[in-house]
């Protein structure tokens, strides 16, 4: 059967999806989404794709996107970056790809040793240690961005775009491990600029739940 849009796998909490949806919606192009689980993936997803981790954006012309960032850059320069999510890109290619690398790299490690510590030691008093480690090596990235966001108010400049969308899903997560913590850190800037965007329709029109797809559902317009 022709398929009307593209096919988008997608999982409601997956930071990496989460930032793909942004930048979908800000280009305004129509996807079919296909929410999934990631315990109980269906085949017509591991299908397509080789990596079998979400988002990934099956074109109708038979490409697989299977990276977030790429699914980001294509979506928005293929509809001529309608908000100008892609000035500060343009400006400042090496630097916006030393963030986007760090976030991706090492922040990504942070997070994920100090969110999920109990999984990667042995027992409690390592796994705390462990925390404590990675939480510092995220606050020394996030450090930085109150810093740049002390200059302007978005990473992008003065309006919002991809290193500011690329990284929220991220710093986000990085608070919900310890929102207690996190809401007591000295990072003025850096705390509105994620309380702006908690509290947005741009984040609030991408989090709509969605039953997980199965072969032969109505597609679910995005
Ligand atoms: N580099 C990939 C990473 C995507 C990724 O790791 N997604 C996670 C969910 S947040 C996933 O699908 N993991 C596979 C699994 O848990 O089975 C991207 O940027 O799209």
């Amino acid at each position: 059967m022709e398929q009307e849009w593209p096919i988008f796998w997608s999982f409601r909490r997956c930071p990496y999806a989460m930032r793909a949806r942004l930048a979908l919606k800000s280009a305004g192009i129509t996807v079919a989404l296909r929410e999934i689980l990631l315990r109980d993936k269906p085949d017509a997803f591991l299908a397509a794709s080789k990596s079998a981790t979400v988002p990934v954006l099956e074109l109708r012309d038979g490409r697989v996107i299977e990276e977030s960032l790429d699914i980001m850059f294509w979506a928005l320069q293929e509809a001529g970056d309608p908000a100008g999510w892609l000035s500060g890109w343009s400006l400042r290619k090496q630097e916006t790809q030393a963030f986007l690398d760090e976030l991706d790299g090492e922040f990504k490690t942070d997070l994920d040793r100090y969110k999920y510590a109990s999984r990667y030691s042995a027992d409690a008093q390592s796994a705390l240690e462990l925390a404590n480690t990675h939480r510092a090596g995220g606050c020394n990235f996030l450090n930085r961005i109150d810093m740049r966001l002390s200059k302007k108010p978005f990473l992008n400049g003065y309006s919002a775009g991809l290193e500011d969308y690329a990284a929220l899903p991220f710093v986000r997560q990085f608070r919900i491990a310890d929102m207690k913590w996190f809401d007591k850190q000295s990072w003025p800037f850096l705390q509105k600029w994620l309380q702006a965007f908690l509290h947005s329709q741009v984040f609030k029109g991408v989090m709509y739940k969605y039953k997980p797809w199965v072969p032969g559902a109505t597609p679910i317009i995005f």
